[in-house]
């Protein structure tokens, strides 16, 4: 029986998260995942737009997670392996030699993120689509509009 441990935000649930789970699945036979709570994420500096009653509810969900738990802190990961008879811990290569200290207690690799997709660039983008952009880029469009009326009758 080889117990498989991860963490992660999991905000905004998207395919990188779903593709790093589905391949932890793979790698063992029992897979638990903490999911940091918003305490925890407040204490980092970031906020959630999903809370992390829905995060963790939607991470149970995944097909392949046997156990979510709530990661409150960075140091809570020793007590966390050895609670839970881990085998190998795994995060993806953005945390590349960062855990490398869990090396005496399991197994510690890094998985290649899926490019292209991160809840950050999502909550960029949906900024972007805040009323204010909008009406910027309609004022943009309106005066663009009109120039180009302009010059196709001068021409
Ligand atoms: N991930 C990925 N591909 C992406 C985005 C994320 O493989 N395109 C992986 C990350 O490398 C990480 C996991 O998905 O292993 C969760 O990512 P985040 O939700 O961004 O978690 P993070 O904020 O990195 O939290 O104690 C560690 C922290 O809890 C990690």
């Amino acid at each position: 029986m080889t117990t498989v441990l991860t963490y992660g935000t999991f905000d905004l649930f998207h395919i990188g998260h779903l593709r790093l789970i589905e391949r932890l699945a793979s790698m063992g036979d029992r897979l638990v995942v903490g999911v940091s709570t918003d305490e925890f994420n407040a204490g980092k500096g970031k906020r959630s737009v999903v809370s992390y009653d829905d995060r963790a509810a939607i991470v149970g969900a995944i097909k392949g997670v046997d156990l979510v738990i709530p990661e409150h802190s960075w140091d809570q990961k020793r007590t966390d392996i050895a609670e839970h008879g881990v085998d190998v811990f795994v995060m993806g290569d953005d945390w590349a030699g960062r855990f490398d200290d869990l090396g005496d207690l399991c197994e510690v690799r890094y998985l290649p993120r899926t490019s292209g997709v991160s809840s950050t660039e999502i909550k960029d983008m949906l900024r972007t689509l805040d009323p204010a952009h909008i009406e910027e880029m309609q004022t943009a469009l309106g005066t663009l509009t009109r120039l180009l009326e302009h010059y196709r009758d001068l021409t």
